[in-house]
C-alpha cells in the first residue's frame, strides 16, 4: 500500500484488556480454577479433557458479553483512523474488545473466542454459544469434532508471514500489555528492531523482554496508551 507516512505495526496483549475486567493469563497465581493454562490451551489438553476444555473457552466466550472496549481499545482505533502511514494492529488477545473499540486492520494470531472450527474438514465459523463434546459440525455433519479456534500451545500463530513481512518493513513497533513470555509474539521486538525500527514498550511493569526496547511507557493502559497515540499524532503532525 503507498501512503505518506512512517508504518506502524502495534502488538497488543492481555493487559490492554485487563481494565475492561478479563483477567491477564500470568496474574496473581496464573490459574484457572486450578488448571495451569498450559492444561486447557493446548490439543494435549483437550484430548485429555474436552469437557473442561469447552467450559473454559464457554465460560470466557459468555462473559465477552459482560465487558466493554476501554479508553486504550479506543486510542488504538483512533490512531488507525488518523495515521497518514500504514497501519496493523497484531493482537494475541481471543476477545473482540479491538473490532468493538473500531479497529479494522488487526490480526489475531491467536485466534477468536467468537469462533469454533471442525478438527475434522477445518471449516470455521462464527459462534457465541456454547460448546461440547456434543457439537455438530455445520459442514461436515460430524460430531465431536467441533473445538475451538484458538492456538494452543504449540501449534502455530495465524498470519505469520504476512506479521513478519510488516515488521520488517515498519518504522515503529509498539507493544501494549503483554508480558513476553510467550514466543512467537515475544520475539516480534527483535525482528522489528533489527530492520530499524523505533520500538516502544507499554505495560504496567517491567517485562521478559523491556531491555530490548528503545522505549519504555510505564502505567495501566487506560491512561499510557491514548497519551502515547496523542504524542505519536502530534509528532507527526508537526512536521
Ligand atoms: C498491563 C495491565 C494494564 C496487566 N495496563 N499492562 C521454549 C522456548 C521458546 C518457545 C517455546 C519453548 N517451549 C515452547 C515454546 C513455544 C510456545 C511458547 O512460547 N511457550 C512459552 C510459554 C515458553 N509457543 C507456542 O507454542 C506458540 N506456537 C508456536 O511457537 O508455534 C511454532 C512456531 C514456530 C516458528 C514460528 C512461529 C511459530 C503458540 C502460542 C499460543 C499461546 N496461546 C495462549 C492461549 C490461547 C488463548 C486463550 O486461551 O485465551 O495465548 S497462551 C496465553 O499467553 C494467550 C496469550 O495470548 C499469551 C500471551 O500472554 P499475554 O497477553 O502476554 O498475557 P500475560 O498475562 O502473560 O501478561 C499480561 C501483561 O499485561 C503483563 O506484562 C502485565 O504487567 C500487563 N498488564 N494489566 C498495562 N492495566
Amino acid at each position: 500500500m503507498k501512503s505518506d507516512g512512517p508504518e506502524i505495526v502495534v502488538l497488543t496483549g492481555a493487559g490492554v484488556s485487563a481494565e475492561s475486567g478479563i483477567a491477564t493469563f500470568r496474574g496473581t497465581d496464573g490459574l484457572w480454577e486450578g488448571h495451569r493454562i498450559e492444561d486447557v490451551a493446548s490439543p494435549e489438553g483437550f484430548d485429555r479433557k474436552p469437557q473442561l476444555v469447552h467450559r473454559f473457552y464457554n465460560l470466557r466466550r459468555a462473559a465477552l458479553r459482560t465487558v466493554q472496549p476501554n479508553a486504550a481499545h479506543s486510542a488504538l482505533a483512533r490512531l488507525e483512523a488518523a495515521w497518514p502511514g500504514a497501519f496493523l494492529l497484531v493482537t494475541q488477545n481471543v476477545d473482540d474488545l479491538h473490532e468493538r473499540a473500531g479497529s479494522r486492520r488487526l490480526i489475531h494470531m491467536h485466534g477468536e473466542l467468537r469462533n469454533v472450527r471442525c478438527t475434522a474438514c477445518s471449516a470455521s465459523w462464527p459462534w457465541e454459544e456454547e460448546t461440547s463434546t456434543h457439537s455438530r459440525c455445520p459442514s461436515c455433519g460430524d460430531t465431536g469434532t467441533v473445538r475451538p479456534d484458538i492456538v494452543w500451545f504449540g501449534e502455530m500463530p495465524i498470519d505469520m508471514d504476512r506479521i513478519i513481512a510488516r515488521l520488517a518493513t515498519c518504522a515503529i513497533f509498539i507493544s501494549i500489555g503483554t508480558s513476553g513470555q510467550v514466543y512467537p509474539a515475544a520475539g516480534f521486538v527483535d525482528t522489528a528492531a533489527r530492520h530499524g525500527a523505533r520500538t516502544i514498550e507499554v505495560n504496567l511493569a517491567g517485562t521478559a523482554t523491556s531491555k530490548a526496547f528503545h522505549e519504555r511507557r510505564t502505567g495501566p493502559a487506560t491512561e499510557t496508551v491514548p497519551a502515547l497515540v496523542d504524542e505519536l499524532l502530534n509528532a507527526h503532525h508537526s512536521h
